[in-house]
């Protein structure tokens, strides 16, 4: 029996070693120690034997499963770590100094003219403020001397929420909240309030090739003692010429908004057909870009300014509409549209 279990080791050492796969030491696993195995044939062969030898012997046959077990397992253990490294090798060095192969994205024509008129108007010394796109009915309307019920919010119908707030339709939803916050440096520290307020604006309204339902405007305001329409065209000029870089024909023509008085429309002569009519322009030739005007006293007076004291012009400018003009794109629906095709081609030109 001693021979035996001897020969047994022997044999389970040499095979094990030469194993060079799992599958081949599960297969070494099932011919010792499975169910039909040689040691668990030995194991079993034990109920003959008297109990002095079946102790002696048992413990023998023990020691062999053990054996048997703790060579098959290393063998294992020792495999697997040799396939890893196989596989570690075969893998591509990772080179930290390599240059990345990035596809880079581009910005979208709206936020280049947006940055590009920020930059104007910080160098002129206006303040870049950002502004919710839900607001209240007092924000977009009531303090924009347009009471409920008037006939000028006809002009901007727009998306109502369930809990009476909206999508604003305008930037100029931001004039009074920011009257009211710089208001109070005007007042006691006599420092002019400038401020521009980009965003996104929405309307409920059909579109067409020159309007949108969701588009951006830039509003800017100026209010300081003695302030005058030669103000607001210095800075409409300023910010015309800076954006074009070259002559374009504009026209200032009196234009109704109940929170300016005097209003006027701000239109360009439409560069997609150069002044002689498209479907860009609605066929007129001209495109209304940025409508502007005199604070009108009540909306001074809302905000905490005294209009007896102070005047002030803003202007709302049609970002989405520049956009269009500045880099010759016929439909404003394509800069929704979310074709890269057609929005990647723009760069920044500074
Ligand atoms: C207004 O929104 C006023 N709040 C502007 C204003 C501000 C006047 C301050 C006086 C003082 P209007 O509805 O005309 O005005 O819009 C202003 C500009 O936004 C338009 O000239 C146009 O360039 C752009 N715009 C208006 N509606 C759309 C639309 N549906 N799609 C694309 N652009 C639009």
């Amino acid at each position: 029996m001693d021979e035996k279990i001897i020969s047994l080791k022997n044999e389970i050492t040499e095979k094990v070693s030469a194993a060079q796969t799992t599958a081949e030491l599960d297969a070494i696993r099932v011919e010792y120690l499975g169910k039909k195995g040689s040691i668990t044939a030995l194991l079993k062969g034990m109920k003959d034997l008297s109990p002095e030898e079946k102790k002696t012997f048992g413990a023998k046959v023990n020691e062999l499963k053990e054996f048997a077990t703790q060579q098959i397992d290393d063998r294992a253990k020792a495999l697997k770590e040799q396939e890893i490294a196989k596989e570690l090798a075969s893998m591509p060095i990772f080179d930290i100094t390599t240059p990345a192969n990035l596809d880079r994205g581009s910005y979208h024509p709206i936020t280049l003219v947006q940055r590009q008129c920020e930059t104007i108007f910080k160098s002129m010394g206006f303040a870049v403020i950002d502004y919710p796109e839900v607001v209240t009915d007092y924000e977009c309307f009531e303090a924009l001397n347009i009471p409920k019920h008037h006939p000028a919010r006809d002009m901007q119908d727009t998306y109502y929420l369930s809990n009476g707030q909206l999508l604003k339709s305008h930037t100029s939803a931001a004039q009074n909240a920011i009257l009211k916050k710089y208001g109070k440096n005007l007042i006691e520290n006599g420092v002019p309030i400038k401020a521009i307020f980009p965003g996104r604006c929405f309307r409920n309204e059909a579109t067409d090739a020159c309007h949108e339902n969701t588009f951006f405007q830039m509003e800017g305001v100026m209010v300081d003692k003695d302030i005058s329409i030669s103000n607001l065209i210095y800075f409409m000029k300023t910010m015309l010429s800076e954006v074009f870089r070259k002559d374009i024909k504009v026209r200032l023509r009196p234009g109704f908004f109940p929170f300016v008085e005097p209003g006027f429309e701000l239109d360009i002569s439409c560069l997609i057909c150069g002044g002689e009519g498209c479907p860009s322009c609605k066929q007129s030739g001209w495109l209304e870009l940025c409508p502007c005007g005199m604070i009108h006293p009540n909306v001074l007076r809302e905000g905490g300014i005294d209009p007896e004291e102070y005047t002030g012009f803003a202007f709302g400018l049609g970002l989405t509409r520049l956009a269009m003009m500045k880099y010759g794109v016929k439909d404003i629906r394509d800069l929704n549209s979310g074709r890269l095709k057609v929005l990647e081609q723009f760069t920044d030109d500074e």
